[in-house]
């Protein structure tokens, strides 16, 4: 049969790859329930998970309608890693109204739980309707995504409260910006790191074709950010350094209300898990909300174990200063955000954020 290669492979990783959840949950009497072409776009959801069987999620959707295609798999993958139910779904709400253990007013300000002014970030993965996902798309396709969205710039760049500039990575783009212009945005923390140096990506093809297709729209402020063809098609995203993480919050939803207003964007659904992203980590929200902290008690041996270790019970991820896959700063400044995407709420997650940041204070001081 056509895909007996990779059946095989899986059959072999899945025992001593107990953390690869694709692995994990690959069914092989589904998959032969499958037609030959349903199974071609399973597998290619797949592959970055067999490439890379040290993965965590191992697989990545390939077309906006793979999680409600290929449910019976998908489900499975969700339950593991977000510890929800097979069945669960997904609500989508941005108000703080109703959330327990808030200051009275809505109010998260850092400095009220005697944190100083923080580089405070909140992102959100969204996908155009009428494309394939990263990981199937061909180079065609980046760089027609990419021009539809530099049509909709135009309009942020029209108003003042969203002017800014398109910086784009396309070869021969009339906004093209040279490799110094692109490091000087990756080292402020503005624009995605190259990311055909990622084996996951790589694998997934959500990589394929770097740098066609890449680019950052970037406000004036530069508090107001938008990348085209990361991991998603857009992430959307608000930063500023202060202590009220509402100013970032907040803006980001007027931000997305009137991206998502303007004409011909469309972005990808699903009644029951939300907004579709390409990994399943992020699905649902499509939110990681962050704030770069040092906590050098926690980090006293250079490392982040002590600081994972701690975060974990909060609900809370610990990356590095350049976000995933990167070191913690040697001032022991880390990257703090919730874990959960899916099957919570935009409004928890920040106030998830804002409540473990107060635990995470005790515990630095206790660790001194
Ligand atoms: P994502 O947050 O989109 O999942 P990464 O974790 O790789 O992706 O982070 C992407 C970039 O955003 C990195 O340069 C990272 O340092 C930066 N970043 C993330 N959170 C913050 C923050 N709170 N303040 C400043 N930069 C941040
Ligand atoms: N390495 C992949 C990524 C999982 C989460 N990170 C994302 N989506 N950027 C894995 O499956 O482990």
């Amino acid at each position: 049969m056509r895909f007996d290669n990779q059946i095989s492979r899986i059959a072999a990783l899945k025992d001593d790859h107990p953390g690869n959840l694709a692995l994990q949950s690959f069914d092989a009497d589904y998959f032969a329930s499958l037609t030959e072409a349903e199974q071609g776009r399973l597998m290619n959801c797949l592959n970055s998970g067999i490439e890379n069987p040290d993965s965590e999620m191992g697989c990545y959707a390939c077309q906006p309608s793979d999680y409600d295609a290929f449910r019976p798999f998908f489900a499975k993958v969700l339950a593991r890693y977000h510890k929800v139910d097979e069945d669960a779904r997904h609500v989508n709400e941005w108000s703080l109204e109703g959330i327990e253990g808030l200051p009275s007013g809505g109010v998260l300000d850092l400095a009220a739980l005697g944190l100083p002014a923080l580089s405070m970030r909140v992102r959100v993965g969204r996908n155009l309707t009428d494309f394939p996902l990263p990981g199937a798309m061909s180079r065609d396709d980046r760089v027609r995504l990419e021009g539809k969205m530099m049509e909709a710039f135009s309009i942020l760049i029209a108003d003042p409260d969203y002017g800014g500039a398109y910086h784009s990575l396309t070869p021969g783009n009339p906004h093209e910006i040279d490799d110094a212009a692109y490091q000087a945005l990756v080292a402020d923390h503005v624009m995605f790191k190259d990311m055909s140096n990622d084996r996951y990506l790589a694998a997934a093809g959500i990589a394929a074709d770097w740098p066609y297709g890449r680019g950052c729209y970037v406000s004036e402020d530069r508090g107001f950010i938008i990348w085209v063809g990361e991991e998603d098609h857009l992430r959307i995203m608000c930063m500023e350094k202060g202590s009220v993480l509402n100013r970032v919050f907040d803006r980001l939803k007027t931000a997305l209300d009137k991206v998502s207003k303007i004409d011909g964007l469309s972005f990808a659904s699903s009644l029951d898990y939300g907004v579709v992203t390409s990994c399943p980590t992020n699905l649902g929200t499509g939110m990681r909300a962050s704030v770069h902290i040092k906590i050098p008690n926690l980090t006293a041996d250079g490392t982040d174990a002590k600081a994972k270790e701690i975060c974990r019970p909060l609900g809370l991820s610990v990356r590095g200063v350049g976000g995933e896959h990167t070191p913690i700063g040697a001032d022991g400044t880390v990257d703090i955000s919730p874990s959960a995407r899916f099957c919570i709420t935009e409004a928890e997650i920040i106030a998830v954020l804002y409540k473990g940041l107060s635990l995470l204070k005790t515990h630095e001081a206790e660790a001194s």
